[in-house]
C-alpha cells in the first residue's frame, strides 16, 4: 500500500498530463483538475480534509476520488476513457473506466452535501452516469435518452444534486450498457451520516468493492462484450486472487464490509470463522429487527448488501463467493472430467495436436495449481496464490479477512502469516487405522420398489462440463 503522499504525487502528475491532452486551459479553468490514479494498489482511507468529518471507507485494490469545496458544493471530476487495469501480477486487461482504473473511484459524501460532478467523456462512443440508488431530480439519474442526451466523446456534462439519505450506492452508465458495463465502467459511491444514526454503527474499520466479471480469452487483452454466461474472470474490483489485497484489521474491531454486484449472476459471499449481519442494502440502512447471522449471504445482480461483524477470532480466514467457478481463473472450459480415468499417454498425443491444451487431472484438479504449465501471455494462472502451508487452490472472487492483534488502529498494512499457537493446527495422524466399521442393514426406502431391478446399478459421478448456467 502506498502512503499517502505518493498517491498525491501519483495524481498531481497524472493530473496535469491529462488536463493538457483534453480540454483547453481556459475551459479547464472552471473545471475541477481530474485527479487520476494508475496504480490497482489499495489506497489507505482518504480522511476529508473540508466538509463535515467522517470515518472514511478503504476501497479493495481501489481509492477515493479527491474533490474541491466551491462555495459549499462539493466538486469532483470523472474522466470517462480507456484504461489498462493489472487484474493481478503478469496479468493486464485493456478496459474502460474512469480517472485511470476499472472501477472508478470511489465517491464519498456526507449526507444533506450538494455534490457537482463533472463528467468528460474520452471514450470513443457516447456515454452518461446513472447514480445508482441514489434519490435526485429526475434529470439527473443518468439514463441516456430518457433522462438527457448521451455525452458524446470530448463532451463533458455536469450532474448535481443533494446526497439526500446515507447509504452505499453504485454509478455506472446507462447508454450502450452491455458493452460499458462489460469494459468495467462502473464505480462505488457513500453517502455517510452526518450525525449519528440509530440504524448505522460506529465502525474501526469500513471496507467496500464492487463484483464484476469478464470474459478475456487466455493470451488476449480485451474483454469479449456479448458475453452473458459463460465469463471466465470473476473479479472484486476487476482484481483477481491472488491479485486482491487482504483486508486486514485489529483484533476485536468492528469492520463492515460493503460490496455491490454489477455483474449478470448472483454471488453468495461467504466469511470464515465469524458470523455477520446484513446491516444495509442499495435501499439504505436495514431495520435492527429484521437482522439475523449469518457466515454467506447472497448478492443478486445490481444488489448491494452491506455485512458488519466483530473480529473477535485472530488468524488468517478465507473470505470468498461460495460458487466454486467464482473461485477459479480462466481455464480451458468445456473439457471432459479425468478423474479416475487412466489417461497415459493420452496427455501427450493431446497436447501434440493443442499445444495449451490442459488435462484435468486423474485425481482430481489441484495438481493443476503445482504443475507449471506452459501458459500463453498475459493469462492468469487457472488456481494460484501461496500460503504458508503451500498452494492455495483459489483464483477469481477470494480474499482473506487478517485478524491480529499486533494491527495498529488505523493501519491497514498487510501483516505476515498468521502464527498459530502451538497444537492449534490441523495434523496427520499417525497412529493405527482401525477397520470402518460399516452400517450392516440394507438401504432404506419410503415404500417398496413396484419392479425391483435384477441386479445393482452403480452410477459413476461427472462433474459437468460446460458452463451453462451460471
Ligand atoms: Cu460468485
Amino acid at each position: 500500500m502506498n502512503s499517502r503522499r505518493d498517491f498525491f504525487k501519483t495524481a498531481g502528475i497524472a493530473g496535469g498530463a491529462i488536463a493538457a491532452a483534453a480540454v483547453s486551459r481556459v475551459a479547464m479553468a472552471a473545471l475541477p483538475e481530474p485527479v487520476l490514479q494508475t496504480k490497482s494498489d489499495t489506497m489507505p482511507p482518504l480522511v476529508p480534509n473540508t466538509g463535515r468529518p467522517y470515518n472514511a471507507v478503504v476501497t479493495l485494490n481501489g481509492w477515493t476520488l479527491p474533490w474541491r469545496m466551491n462555495q459549499g458544493v462539493k466538486e469532483f471530476h470523472l474522466v470517462a476513457e480507456p484504461v489498462v487495469r493489472e487484474m493481478a501480477p503478469g496479468m493486464k486487461a485493456h478496459l474502460w473506466g474512469y480517472n485511470g482504473q476499472s472501477p472508478g473511484p470511489t465517491i464519498e459524501v456526507v449526507e444533506g452535501d450538494r455534490v457537482r460532478i463533472f463528467v468528460t467523456n474520452k471514450l470513443p462512443e457516447h456515454t452518461s452516469v446513472h447514480w445508482h440508488g441514489q434519490r435526485l431530480p429526475n434529470g439527473m439519474d443518468g439514463v441516456t435518452g430518457l433522462n438527457q442526451p448521451g455525452i458524446n466523446p470530448g463532451k463533458t456534462f455536469v450532474y448535481e444534486f443533494v446526497a439526500r439519505r446515507p447509504g452505499t450506492f453504485m454509478y455506472h452508465p446507462h447508454a450502450d450498457e452491455m458493452t460499458q458495463m462489460a469494459m468495467g465502467m462502473m464505480g462505488f459511491w457513500v453517502t455517510h451520516p452526518k450525525e449519528k444514526n440509530p440504524l448505522i454503527d460506529e465502525v474501526q474499520r469500513d471496507f467496500c468493492f464492487l463484483l464484476n466479471a469478464y470474459d478475456i480469452d487466455p493470451g488476449s487483452y480485451t474483454p469479449k462484450i456479448m458475453t452473458m454466461l459463460d465469463f471466465n474472470l470473476w473479479t472484486w474490483n476487476s482484481r483477481i486472487f491472488p491479485g486482491i489485497d487482504s483486508l486486514n484489521v485489529r483484533l476485536n474491531d468492528k469492520v463492515r464490509i460493503r460490496f455491490g454486484n454489477l455483474t449478470m449472476t448472483n454471488h453468495p459471499i461467504h466469511l470464515h470463522g465469524h458470523e455477520f449481519q446484513v446491516t444495509g442494502t442499495d435501499g439504505g440502512p436495514t431495520p435492527k429487527g429484521s437482522r439475523w447471522p449469518e457466515v454467506t449471504t447472497d448478492v443478486a445482480v445490481g444488489q448491494m448488501r452491506q455485512i458488519e461483524f466483530v473480529a473477535d477470532e485472530e488468524g488468517d480466514w478465507a473470505f470468498h463467493c461460495h460458487k466454486s467457478h467464482h473461485t477459479m481463473n480462466a481455464m480451458g472450459h468445456d473439457v471432459p472430467t479425468m478423474i479416475g480415468v487412466d489417461h497415459r499417454g493420452v496427455a501427450k498425443k493431446i497436447s501434440n495436436l493443442i499445444p495449451d491444451y490442459m488435462v484435468m487431472g486423474e485425481r482430481g484438479m489441484a495438481d493443476m495449481g503445482e504443475m507449471e504449465m506452459p501458459l500463453p501471455d498475459n493469462t492468469a494462472p487457472m488456481m494460484t496464490g501461496q500460503g504458508p502451508f503451500g498452494g492455495v487452490e483459489m483464483g477469481g472472487m477470494f480474499s482473506v479477512l487478517k485478524v491480529r492483534k499486533e494491527q495498529k488502529p488505523g493501519n491497514y498494512e498487510n501483516p505476515d502469516w498468521y502464527k498459530h499457537p502451538p497444537g492449534t493446527v490441523a495434523f496427520e495422524w499417525t497412529g493405527s487405522m482401525p477397520e470402518p466399521a460399516r452400517f450392516k442393514a440394507e438401504s432404506g426406502q419410503s415404500m417398496p420398489l413396484a419392479k425391483p431391478s435384477k441386479k445393482d446399478i452403480e452410477v459413476q459421478i461427472r462433474k459437468p462440463s460446460g458452463h451453462a448456467g451460471h
